[in-house]
């Protein structure tokens, strides 16, 4: 064998427990024979012919040929994470659920965030739904609550399901536009089914662009029933609250990140739970008696509506902390199959017509997408509590059933295992009647007040952005006359929105309708009212080059630190910098592997060559101008204050996020506002040029 013909042995960087792999391990076929060679295939002669008895290779290859299963139908892009449930006190008065019964029991739970229409290669910050799935493993079976980040659907009837999804995914004849709904096809669609115009607004609301998977809300949406011990039964909804605020990026910031790292939120869930800065959500629930059922001016059935806050409160039940990263990707986060249908007692379904398709669709598609019944059996699906039943054959079966019988009744095997009356899931038992009709409810036919409501709640920077983003969704459409519906649509839910969005797409101004903006709004619905001013797992950039201040870098990266940040240094190659007191700091990140866009937060410290360095690089002033662009903070001390003088912060002004100190001096008062200014998140009363 000639020394070029071997792999050359990689340098040995980790230890093996990181990658959780035995001192002494042996590769084997996956007949558990010990493997030779994986290098080079058997062959008569070094040039060959190969032979076909190497089952090694054999073995190697046609699993390799068969390594993709087809990805989700929707939500193909995703990221999850294992964590614990725990409720704050005994809901036993609403459900008999167990798990929301005792306060302390940790429920283990594996969550799965995702986008809805990009493939499971696309990018993460597009504007899109997020899903928001949980599965908890009680001790009385597996409840999945499988929502999206926002609290209503575009449709009422799971009959126009594969319609919608249709219209959002790429057009059919040339497989474009990927992970976007900025298309003819979906805006199309959208302007022919009015039902869909509440869930438009808050797509084109900043709540499609969110920060990070830990910064954004959950709702099951659907209204659900809780069932307590007495049978007695409730309407509920239910909501997850980030308890680090609900924060988006901007779009501009959104769109670059596609491109500079399509795994922005996937690396941010990650790498927060490697560092301990646990994602945690607080579980909450809006009930409903179910003597009121119909007290609202909308029908709680009809997942296009929200039940405001104002008038049913949120009431907190518990909270959900994500405190392990999977172990394996594919196994756990690809293979894990949610289900609403996926209940336990004392949770149930309501008469939802959105919903009762959904109970049919998740458990269907897993057996398409996981290629058996047997999908229960992975190890990431299975409940933690026991389970027995009759279905011993399938595809893939994992367990070696032992009993003789596989029916029931059965005298063989004493009925076992037997049906439980007393612990069994008992659906909640009512009468109902009526004719088989394909009809709507006349409670389901009005379409635009909530999307009003919705428009009312936003501040003014939130509405400007909707109307951003409707200029490029609806400006990608080619067809003058979607574009001309969309704008009527819009015309039905404000006059002065369908006004500004008319004159970004080339439509007409339209004449006001009789439908008239009801006035009423509510302040839970804009995203600002839930920004929590915090800088935990936030990331800050410090822009450094030889000759840098070491005490201003040390007393910044500490404060950050303090206070639950993580700053790391940029310059324009990797290895070590120098400070003026030949102090040596590393390198985190060069300007060509990193961004603004990477960063909530600029920092430039002092130290007359280092500042004089990244005067020259233009690299660093557009560093510095992007973050402007995009209403960060940025700071400067010493020196540093020089180089801002040189960017779009040049005017240096407080009060629009730009913090600086002449002196060292300041230090601490200078690190309280800098952390101050990146808790603010972004300067909306910038002017940019
Ligand atoms: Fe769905 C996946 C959320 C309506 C059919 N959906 C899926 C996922 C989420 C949602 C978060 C990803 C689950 C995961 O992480 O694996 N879907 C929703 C919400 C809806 C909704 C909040 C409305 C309230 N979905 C909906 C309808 C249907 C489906 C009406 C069909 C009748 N959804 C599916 C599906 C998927 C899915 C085709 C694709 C992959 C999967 O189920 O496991 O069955």
């Amino acid at each position: 064998m000639t020394e070029q013909s071997q792999p050359q042995k990689t340098a040995k960087t980790e230890s093996l427990e990181e990658f959780q792999v035995e001192a002494g391990e042996q590769l084997t076929t996956n007949q558990g024979v010990v493997v030779e060679d994986t290098d080079n295939s058997l062959k008569t002669g070094n040039r060959g012919p190969s032979l076909r008895e190497d089952f090694h290779f054999q073995e190697k290859l046609s699993h390799f040929d068969r390594e993709r299963i087809p990805e989700r139908v929707v939500h193909a892009r995703g990221s999850a994470a294992h964590g614990y449930f725990q409720a704050y006190e005994s809901l036993a008065k609403f459900t008999k659920a167990h798990f929301l019964q005792d306060p302390s029991i940790q429920t283990p739970v594996f969550a799965r965030f995702s986008t809805v229409g990009g493939s499971r290669g696309s990018a993460d910050s597009v504007r899109d739904v997020r899903g928001f799935s949980v599965k908890f493993y009680t001790q009385e079976g597996n409840y999945d609550l499988v929502g999206n980040n926002i609290p209503v659907f575009f449709i009422q009837d799971a009959i126009k399901f594969p319609d919608v999804v249709h219209s959002i995914k790429p057009e059919p004849h040339n497989e474009i536009p990927q992970a976007s709904t900025a298309h003819s096809n979906f805006w199309d669609f959208i302007s022919l089914v009015p039902e869909s115009t509440h869930m438009i607004l808050w797509l084109l609301s900043d709540r499609t662009l969110p920060r990070s998977f830990s910064r954004m809300q959950g709702f099951g949406v659907h209204t659900y029933r809780l069932v307590n011990a007495e049978g007695k039964f409730r309407f509920v909804k239910f909501h997850w609250k980030p308890l680090l605020g609900v924060h988006s990026l901007v779009f501009d910031e959104a769109q670059k990140l596609a491109g500079k790292d399509p795994d922005f939120h996937r690396r941010d869930l990650w790498e927060s739970i490697e560092q301990g800065n646990y994602p945690e959500f607080e579980l909450g629930v809006q009930i409903i008696e179910a003597e009121d059922e119909h007290k609202f001016d909308f029908d709680i059935l009809d997942s296009t509506k929200l039940i405001p806050e104002e008038l049913v409160p949120v009431l907190p039940i518990g909270k959900m902390v994500l405190n392990r990263n999977p172990d394996n990707f594919f196994a756990e986060t690809e293979q894990v199959a949610f289900a609403p249908s996926n209940v336990v007692p004392g949770i149930d379904f309501s008469d939802d017509p959105l919903l009762q398709g959904r109970l049919f669709s998740y458990h269907d598609t897993q057996q398409h997408r996981l290629g058996s019944p047997n999908f229960a059996n992975l190890p990431i699906n299975q409940p933690v509590c026991p389970f027995h039943n009759n279905q011993q054959d399938g595809r893939m079966q994992m367990q070696v059933k032992t009993s003789r019988v596989n029916y029931f009744p059965n005298s063989l095997g004493q009925d076992q295992p037997a049906p439980s009356e007393t612990e069994g899931y008992v659906h909640h038992s009512e009468r109902v009647q009526g004719h088989k009709i394909r009809e709507r409810s006349p409670s389901f036919g009005e379409h635009f007040s909530q999307a009003t409501l919705f428009w009312n709640s936003l501040s003014a920077v939130e509405k400007e952005h909707v109307v951003e983003a409707a200029h490029f969704e609806i400006g990608k459409v080619e067809d003058q006359g979607v574009r001309e519906r969309m704008v009527e649509r819009l015309n039905h839910v404000d006059h002065e929105l369908a006004k500004l969005v008319a004159m970004g797409v080339g439509v007409a101004a339209p004449k006001e309708v009789a439908t008239q903006n009801h006035g009423q709004s509510s302040p839970a619905l804009s995203q600002e009212s839930l920004a929590v001013k915090t800088v935990k797992g936030r990331k800050v950039a410090i822009l450094a080059a030889d000759g840098v201040d070491a005490e201003q870098v040390t007393t910044i990266k500490q404060a950050l630190m303090d206070a639950g940040a993580q700053a790391q240094i940029v310059s324009k190659f990797l290895g070590m910098i120098k400070s003026a007191d030949g102090q040596e700091f590393k390198v985190d990140k060069t300007f060509l592997t990193s961004a603004s866009l990477m960063f909530d937060a600029v920092y430039v410290p002092g130290g007359a060559l280092s500042v004089e360095t990244l005067k020259a690089n233009g690299d660093a002033l557009e560093f510095i101008n992007e973050a402007f662009r995009h209403y960060k903070a940025i700071a400067a001390t010493g020196e540093g204050v020089e180089l801002l003088k040189k960017t779009s912060a040049e005017s240096l002004q407080h009060d629009q996020g730009v913090i600086t100190a002449k002196t060292s001096s300041h230090q601490s008062k200078f690190a309280k506002s800098f952390i101050e200014a990146i808790a603010q998140h972004r300067f909306w009363m910038r002017t940019l040029g």
